[in-house]
């Protein structure tokens, strides 16, 4: 087992609920930390309550652990960030702040800070390259936008080593998204295995970007792993997966699912989604530490189907 003492903000979260199992397997069970507003039942390992927003707090939980890498994921999402762009503001900025400045404080080794497709805005049309100009039309891309510019600064002023990824929309089966445009592209395979009617919020032809968990997680810790002076970019990442619209993904739902039935009606999270570009170009992490995604949607929709079979007893004999 490695030996690093892991501190996961917004740990009950879709990305931080699953990372705290994998890192776990890396890193025992001990030497993760796991911090959010609430705590969850039947939670493994060390765990604290923690609102990020409050510095002291954060502080004291860095001392008490003597955190050496930290996983900022707490954070309002695009969606629900639209409802109270001021709070998502407060929320995202704050957090991250706090992070930052505990780190300098306490000798951090290693940040990680999720960036996000949001970053990009309706300016690109089409392929986001890892240079594109940035013009989020959410406060959430506003907000990510920034993060990965004071990522940069910190680096820069005072060489704490932070490392970021521009993350697609993430599929898993093991958890549920918190309130982003991408959230359908996981509710629809839940909604296939129950044999229940979907209705979709984007229309049919809406191309995001998109990738798989377990993907995500393996990008997010390769990277962290990834010698300083092969990390190029301190700014954010560009990560690619696959990219599809929902009338791609329900085609290869109903290859496994025939009489899955959906329905549209589309809402303002069409607008965000519109606003993002539809395929990303990761060259530049394929380059620097050899990330290379491996899963595309037919892959990715097997799996979501069995393992969602096996959680709600449904597998056949
Ligand atoms: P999520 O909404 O599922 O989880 C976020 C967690 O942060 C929640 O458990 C929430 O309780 C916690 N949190 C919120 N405010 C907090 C505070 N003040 N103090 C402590 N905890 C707080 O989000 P997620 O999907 O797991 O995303 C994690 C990170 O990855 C976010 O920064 C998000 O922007 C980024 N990201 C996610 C996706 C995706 O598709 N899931 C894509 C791109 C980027
Ligand atoms: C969202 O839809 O807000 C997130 C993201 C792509 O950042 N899933």
């Amino acid at each position: 087992m490695k030996s690093e003492r892991i501190l996961i903000i917004g740990s009950n979260g879709q990305i931080g609920s699953v990372l705290a199992e994998f890192l776990r397997g890396i890193y025992s069970e001990s030497n993760v930390i796991g911090a959010d507003l609430s705590k969850p039942e039947n939670v493994k390992g060390p765990f604290e309550i923690l609102d990020a927003t409050d510095r002291q707090a954060v502080f004291g939980v860095f001392k008490k652990y003597k955190i050496s890498q930290v996983y900022h994921l707490a954070a309002i999402l695009s969606a629900k960030g639209e409802q109270q762009p001021l709070i998502t503001w407060q929320v995202n900025m704050q957090t991250y702040f706090n992070v930052l400045e505990a780190s300098r404080e306490y000798g951090v080794k290693k940040v990680f800070y999720p960036s996000s497709i949001a970053v990009f805005g309706a300016g690109i049309h089409g392929e986001a390259k890892q240079s594109s100009y940035l013009d989020p039309g959410t406060v959430y891309g506003i907000s990510k936008v920034a993060g990965e510019n004071w990522s940069n600064y910190y680096f820069r002023k005072y060489g704490i080593d932070i490392r970021s990824l521009r993350y697609p929309g993430i599929i898993g089966y093991q958890s549920m998204p918190g309130g982003g445009t991408t959230d359908y592209a996981v509710d629809i395979y839940h909604k296939a295995v129950k044999g229940e009617h979907f209705e979709c919020f984007l229309k049919p032809d809406t191309t995001l970007p998109m990738i798989y968990i377990a993907d995500a997680l393996d990008a997010s810790v390769r990277l962290m792993e990834a010698p300083a002076d092969r990390i190029t970019i301190r700014t954010g990442y560009n990560l690619a997966g696959m990219s599809f619209s929902p009338d791609e993904v329900i085609r290869s739902i109903r290859k496994l699912i025939p009489g899955f039935e959906v329905t549209y009606l589309p809402d303002f999270r069409q607008e965000i989604a519109a606003s993002w570009p539809q395929t990303v170009d990761d060259s530049q992490a394929r380059k620097d530490w050899g990330w290379r995604p491996s899963y595309n949607l037919e892959k990715m929709t097997k799996e979501m189907i069995l393992e969602l079979r096996k959680k709600y007893d449904l597998v056949e004999n």
